[in-house]
Formats: structure tokens, sequence, C-alpha cells
């Protein structure tokens, strides 16, 4: 049914992408190519695994046989937000359905239409009535009423720093049920004096304004190597000012809207911030025309890590730059934030590749890549960035329970 479903997801790929276009702001080519495949190959990947979950055989003390049963772990909560609305749908349902669980998702009052869209595919998979239940409502209500469940087994979120301490909260209130959650980012991006220039640039630039900087892993804090600082701020530049700002059904337009008034007015509040603070603005900084959310690719220079805009998640198309000497200074700025979710070194050295990936408490490290997503591949975050992880074999198990099983051999005193 999981296979079936991917399949459905494909046939219908232009309708979905549209309704997170509408919905979200999101660049209807992008969701074109890259988030409704990847739900398709996501369920892929989980629907292959489905058969291959096992327990294993215990070498007990004398006289005991035992043996593990990994089992579903029972009803789960999905609460997911509006930046990714296909992705986060499909990476935490299809681990958990693959697990034998049911779930009930709530989608980001923001982006309810691919979800709905979901659940009648998932009938048309031939999913049974109750397994896979889309419930769209606010997060105070929907949301809290799904993290207090008493029938509820475990939730899954992402989302802010602040909900995640509330759904936590409710679930240690309630049942103790588990939770995994996934809060955001202030990630650093480490580039080299060796760097190639250009496929710096083109990296860092992606990593920051992909999706218009609604993306947790954003590279929103990117360290240059003072030799080449000058020329790689210069190219960034140039590439924030060759965006083009717009409709997001336009093939041409490369960032569409931020998804609606609370963000953008967040992102613009933190852009007088910047300013305020005496971060000096680059480029952009400003609404784009009259009409709908759009801001301008906005660059901060001459900032340090005591300033807000380089402390808090802004979730827009904001980047701070810095310099730095040694890599040694690097790793101690890189790693001087409570986030922990990604991070990314641009060099050709593996010496340097090694240590700095090995220093950095990030969940992830981009070693000259960055966003480079896979469904086999695990992702979350350190410190306040959450707990658990979505996506790869390691988010199946969160969605299963073990179960011992153990038994005397048949003579045994026990
Ligand atoms: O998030 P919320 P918001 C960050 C980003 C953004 C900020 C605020 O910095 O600017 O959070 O965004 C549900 N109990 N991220 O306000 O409120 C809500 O309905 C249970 C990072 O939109 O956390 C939605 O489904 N659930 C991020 C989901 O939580 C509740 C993605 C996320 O919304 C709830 C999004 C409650 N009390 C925002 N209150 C990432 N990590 O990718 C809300 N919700």
């Amino acid at each position: 049914m999981m296979m079936k479903l991917a399949d459905l997801i494909e046939e219908n790929v232009e309708e979905i992408a549209a309704l997170d276009a509408v919905n979200g702001g999101k660049l209807f080519t992008l969701c074109k190519a890259i988030d409704i495949p990847g739900a398709a190959r996501t369920l892929r990947y989980y629907a292959g695994a489905a058969d291959k979950i096992h327990g294993t055989v215990l070498k007990m003390s004398k006289g005991l046989q035992g043996y593990t049963l990994r089992e579903p772990i029972g009803v789960v909560g999905s609460i997911i937000p509006w930046n990714f609305p296909t992705t986060m749908f499909f990476m935490k349902a299809a681990p958990a359905l693959a697990a034998g669980c049911t779930l009930v998702v709530k989608p980001a009052e923001q982006t309810p239409l691919s979800a709905l869209y979901y659940a009648h595919l998932a009938k048309l998979a031939g999913i049974p009535d109750g397994v896979l239940n889309v419930v769209n409502g606010f997060g105070e209500t929907a949301g809290a009423a799904i993290s207090a469940h008493m029938d509820i087994d475990k939730v899954t979120f992402t989302g802010s720093t602040e909900v995640g301490r509330k759904i936590m909260a409710a679930a240690a209130a309630s049942n103790l049920k588990p939770v995994s959650l996934e809060l955001g980012g202030k990630s650093p991006l480490l580039i080299f004096d060796d760097a190639d220039i250009d496929q710096a640039a083109d990296i860092a630039f992606r990593g920051m304004f992909y999706n218009k900087g609604e993306i947790c892993v954003a590279s929103s804090r990117v360290y240059v190597q003072e030799g080449i600082y000058e020329k790689l701020v210069k190219k960034l530049v140039e590439k924030a000012k060759a965006t083009v700002v717009g409709d997001p059904f336009d093939p041409q337009v490369n960032q569409g809207p931020q998804t609606d008034k609370k963000q953008f007015e967040k992102i613009l509040s933190y852009i007088e911030h910047g300013k305020r603070e005496g971060a000096t603005l680059l480029t952009g900084g400003k609404h784009v025309g009259q009409k709908g959310y759009y801001i301008e690719p906005t660059i901060f220079t001459d900032v340090n890590e005591d300033m807000i805009i380089t402390k808090e998640e802004i979730f827009g198309p904001v980047m701070s730059l810095m310099k730095f000497k040694t890599m040694e200074e690097a790793i101690k700025r890189a790693n001087n934030t409570t986030y922990g979710l990604a991070s990314g070194i641009i060099t050709k050295n593996l010496n340097v590749a090694n240590t700095v990936s090995r220093s950095i408490r990030a969940g992830v490290v981009w070693i000259n890549c960055y966003t480079a997503f896979d469904v086999d591949c695990p992702y979350g975050g350190y410190k306040m960035s959450g707990s658990g992880r979505d996506f790869g074999l390691d988010a199946l198990n969160q969605y299963l329970q073990i179960k011992s099983v153990v038994t005397p051999i048949h003579d045994s005193p026990w």
C-alpha cells in the first residue's frame, strides 16, 4: 500500500506541487522536481524496510533462552510545520507506517491542503480507514490535544523551540509518551582559504536562500577565512542582487513570498534589529513590491556571535557573514550557539575536513556541499535543536518498541 501511495503521488505531482505553492509560497518547479518525488522515494525506502524489522536472539546466562521482538509503538501523533509540508508529512508518516503504527497527522494551519490530498490518496492506495488520519487545526487546540492525549503513544514534532518545550511538558504531564523534536537552528558554514570561490559561493548561497530561507538547516552563519573573504563577499552580493523575487508559479523566479504575515514581520524586524546592533547591511533588507510577503535576499557583515541576528533563528532570507583566521577559531565560533542542527565545511584539505567534522556539535556536517539530504541519512539536532532523528533506519527505530521474550531451557532451575 505504501508503494501504491508512492505511485499515486507521482501520478499527481503537478496538482500536489500547486497545492504546496499556493499554500506556502514555495516555488512550484522545485516542489515538482524535489519535494513531491522525494515523498515517493521516502515511502518506497521505508516500505522496503517494513518486512525487515527483526529482533535479536539473546545470549543469556545458563538455563535461559531469549529473543527480542520489535513491535510498533502504537498510535503516533505527528505535528508538522509549514515550510516543507510534503517532505515533513512523509518524513514522519512513512517510517511510522512501516513500523506498523497508526498516525494522527496535524499539519500546520498555514499549509493544510497537500496533507488532505495525501489522506485522499491513502484511501485510493487501500490504506484502511483509521490508519493514516489527518486532523487540521491550530497548535494551541489540535496540536496541544495530541501532545496531552492519553491514547497517543508517541509524538513526533518539527517546529519552534518554544512549542517543542510545550509538547515535551504536555507529554510528561500526561502519559509520559516519548517525544522526538526537530527544532530549527543557526547553522554555521565554514569556508577555508583553499576553497574554489565560485563553488563556495554557490553552496553558501543555496544553503541560506533555498526555500526563501525558511529551512531549518539554513547556513545562516557563514564564516569565511580571511584570504578569500573579500572575493567571496563580492560573489555572494552579486548572487543576491541577481535573485528574482516574485510569483512562485513563474519559472523565472528564484524566490517566492514568505509563508505568512507573522513570518514576514518577524524577518523584517530582525533586519531592523541587525541595523540597530551595528551590523553592516551589504545588500537587501527591504520588502519587495507593494503587495505580498516578498523580502529581498539580505546579507549582513560586521557581525559577531553576541548579536541577536547571529544568535536567533530568523527563518528568512538573511545571511550573516563573518571572517576568521584559524581553524581553531572557526570551530570555537561555530560551536558558540545553543543550537546544533546542521553545519558545513568547504575545503580541499582532508585534515581540516576531518578535524572540523569531529569538532562541530551538530547533527550533520556537509563537506563541500550543503542541504544534501537523502532518506537514508539520519537527520536531527544536538543541543537545543532537538532530540531523535528523522530519515534513515534510525528514524524507523523510534516508532518501534523492544519486547524481550525469555523462557527457561527445558530442565533449567528457573
Ligand atoms: O512555529 P510553531 P511557527 C521556527 C522558525 C519560525 C518559528 C515560529 O524560527 O519562525 O519557529 O514558527 C503546532 N502544541 N520554525 O509559529 O508554532 C503548529 O500548529 C502543539 C522552525 O509557525 O512551532 C504547527 O503545526 N502544537 C521549523 C507546528 O506546531 C503546536 C519549522 C509548528 O508551529 C502548539 C517551523 C502547541 N501549543 C518553524 N503550538 C523547523 N524546525 O523546520 C503550535 N503548534
